[in-house]
């Protein structure tokens, strides 16, 4: 007797206390799988967040398209950019050089300045038969905008005056003068020349 009602309350204890800490451990793992989900949701919220981002590009796009569009066609070239007087005697007077120059791009470009190294030197354009006024150097006079179109295969030439007696007695020797041709096309174009003055 005393043994079976041991073991009756034995067994009945153990079976009420089971089901009472079973519960518990299934809501502690709903509470942990909830806040699981709370995290990716809080996480899923962060990316989302994070994505405009890449739309801040859009404007750089744009931005490159439109330099990339701009008067890259047209292209100014000489037949040769550098000339060789020798040697020129100041008393002889001004001698003259005539550069070949040519657009050689597919679109139309606009010649828009001109301008020489130095006081002793000029430059005019000659184009279609018709010749601009000399240019000299800037400081030494205003250099105007001369937006000369030329069409794509165009030729024009630019005839550079030097004169060896503009610097006086002090300028015998070897010079290098340069002429500026101001382009809408890309970088300048720079015709040079070298000679050796003599008395
Ligand atoms: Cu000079």
């Amino acid at each position: 007797m005393k043994d079976s009602t041991t073991i009756k309350s034995g067994v009945s204890l153990p079976k009420k206390a089971r089901p009472a800490a079973v519960s518990p451990r299934f809501s502690t793992n709903t509470k942990v799988i909830a806040g699981a989900g709370a995290v990716i949701l809080l996480l899923g919220g962060l990316i989302i967040a994070a994505m405009p981002k890449p739309a801040a590009n859009i404007p750089a796009t744009v931005e490159s398209h439109s330099t990339g569009s701009a008067s890259s066609a047209g292209t100014l070239m000489a037949l040769a950019t550098k000339f060789n007087f020798g040697s020129v005697s100041m008393a002889r007077g001004k001698v003259t050089h005539r550069y070949s120059i040519r657009n050689t791009g597919t679109d139309p470009l606009l010649i828009r300045k001109m301008y020489t190294s130095c006081m002793c030197t000029t430059a005019a354009l000659v184009k279609g038969g018709r010749k601009s006024d000399p240019y000299g150097m800037p400081g030494h006079g205003f250099i105007p905008t001369i937006n000369e179109p030329m069409s794509p295969g165009e030729d024009a030439i630019i005839e550079v005056v030097f004169d060896p007696a503009a610097h006086g007695p002090a300028g015998i020797g070897p010079v290098e003068r340069f002429v500026t041709i101001e382009n809408n096309a890309g970088r300048p174009l720079v015709l040079a020349f070298a000679a050796v003055i003599t008395p």
